[in-house]
C-alpha cells in the first residue's frame, strides 16, 4: 500500500474478502464528497472498496440492501431486453455478507469492472444525450419496481422546505460565526419564496419515481470500447423521487462550463447544446412514458438542483462543514456562491429551456 489510510482498519477489511494487504494493492478511486473509496488489487482479484460514511448514512445496512434490491430489479430487467445497461454487483465477504463492521465503520465491497473508464467532465451534446439516456433508462427500468421497498436512506434529502428550513436554522445558531461571511447569500437563498412556493406546489402532483438522485456524468461507466456508458453507479442515494430531480443534477453538473467550486462566477456560462442533448436523451429513454408534467416538470428541477445545493453547501458552510468534505476554509462558502449563481443564469434563461423541452419529441 502506498498510501496515507487506516492500514490496520483495511488490512482487517480485505481479510473479510480473503485478501492479504501486503500482497494487495490499494489506491483512492474517485472524488466522490461523502464516502471513502479504493481500487484494491489482489493477486486474485480486482474490487472497489469502499467506507461508507456513517455520519451521513446513519443506517449503512439499509444503504447496502436498497442496492441488492434494485440490482436484483435490474438484472431480471435485462434477461428480459428491458435494460441495457449493467447492474453493479455488490461482493460478498467470505461470510456471504454485503457488508463488512470494522469499529465503528461500515465497509463494502462492489464489483470492478474491467475496460471501463468515468468521465468527469461532459464533452459533447452527443455525450450528454447518452448520459441522459443512461440515468432515464435506470429509473425507466425500475417504473415497475414497488418503490416503497426501498428504504428512505436520507429524510427529506431533496426536499426543498426541509432544506431551506436547515439553512434558517444554521443561520440562527450561526455557530461558526460565519454567517458575516455570507449574510447577503443567505438573504438572496431566503428570497426566493416564489420558486420555493412553485417546487412545493409541483411536488404534490408529480408521480413518484424510483431515482438516483446523483446523477453526475461521474457517476457513470464508459465502456473503453465504445465510448458510450454502460453502466450506472453510487446507488447510494436511489430513493422514491420526482424525474426533475435527476434531470436537474444532471444540467446542474454538465451544463456550466465552470467546476461546482469554480470562483470566477463572471465567466460562468451555461450550455443550450448540452441541455438540448440531455432533454434529448432523457425524454426519449421514457419511450412515451413520461406525463407531460413530468416534461414540463424538467425545467424546473434545472433550477431546483442547483439551487438546493447550493443552500445546503451554504448550510454545511455555517455548520463549521460537518458534513461535505472540504479542502479549504471557504470551500462550501465558494460552491455555494457558484451554485446560486448558476440558479440565476437558469433562471434568467427559463423561457428558452421550456421551448427546448417542449420541442423534443417524447
Ligand atoms: C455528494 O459524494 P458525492 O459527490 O457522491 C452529495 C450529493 C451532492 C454532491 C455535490 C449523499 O455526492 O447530494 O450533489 O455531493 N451526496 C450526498 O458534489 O449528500
Ligand atoms: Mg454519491
Amino acid at each position: 500500500m502506498n498510501i496515507n489510510i487506516d492500514q490496520v482498519q483495511v488490512s482487517h477489511v480485505l481479510e473479510a474478502y480473503l485478501c492479504d494487504i501486503k500482497t494487495s494493492k490499494v489506491t483512492p478511486l474517485g472524488n466522490g464528497l461523502i464516502n471513502t473509496t479504493y481500487l484494491v488489487s489482489s493477486p486474485a482479484r480486482k474490487f472497489v472498496l469502499q467506507r461508507i460514511n456513517h455520519h451521513v448514512f446513519t443506517q449503512p445496512n439499509d444503504v447496502i440492501n436498497n442496492a441488492d434490491l434494485i440490482n436484483d430489479h435490474l438484472y431480471n430487467k435485462k434477461q428480459l431486453g428491458e435494460y441495457q445497461l449493467e447492474p453493479i454487483w455488490q461482493v460478498k465477504s467470505s461470510n456471504g455478507n454485503s457488508m463488512v463492521q470494522y469499529k465503528d465503520n461500515s465497509w463494502r465491497a462492489i464489483q470492478f469492472i474491467p475496460n471501463c473508464y468515468t468521465v468527469e467532465e461532459v464533452s459533447s451534446a452527443k455525450q450528454a444525450r447518452e448520459v441522459a439516456r443512461a440515468f432515464g433508462a435506470f429509473t425507466c427500468a425500475l417504473s415497475d419496481f414497488p418503490a416503497e421497498k426501498l428504504s428512505e436512506i436520507i429524510t427529506d434529502f431533496h426536499n426543498l422546505d426541509a432544506r431551506i428550513t436547515q439553512l434558517k436554522t444554521a443561520k440562527q445558531n450561526n455557530s461558526h460565526q460565519r454567517l458575516t461571511k455570507c449574510h447577503e447569500l443567505v438573504a438572496t437563498c431566503l428570497a426566493e419564496t416564489a420558486f420555493i412556493s412553485e417546487v412545493a406546489d409541483i411536488i404534490t402532483q408529480l408521480p413518484i419515481q424510483v431515482t438516483h438522485n446523483d446523477t453526475k456524468i461521474n457517476n457513470l461507466l464508459f465502456a473503453k470500447a465504445t465510448n458510450e456508458p454502460i453502466a450506472v453507479i453510487d446507488l447510494d442515494t436511489c430513493m422514491p423521487g420526482f424525474v426533475m430531480h435527476d434531470f436537474g443534477d444532471m444540467v446542474r453538473t454538465c451544463c456550466s462550463n465552470l467546476p461546482e467550486d469554480g470562483t470566477n462566477l463572471d465567466q460562468m456560462t451555461i450550455s443550450m447544446d448540452i441541455f438540448k442533448g440531455l432533454s434529448q436523451g432523457y425524454i426519449e429513454s421514457f419511450n412515451g412514458q413520461l406525463s407531460e408534467l413530468e416534461k414540463q416538470s424538467l425545467v424546473i428541477g434545472a433550477q431546483l438542483l442547483p439551487f438546493m445545493i447550493g443552500v445546503r453547501f451554504l448550510t454545511d458552510y455555517l455548520n463549521g462543514d460537518s458534513y461535505f468534505h472540504t479542502q479549504y476554509n471557504t470551500h462550501n462558502l465558494d460552491r455555494a456562491l457558484n451554485q446560486i449563481n448558476m440558479y440565476q443564469l437558469l433562471k434568467s434563461k427559463r423561457e428558452e429551456l421550456s421551448r427546448i423541452v417542449s420541442q423534443t419529441s417524447t
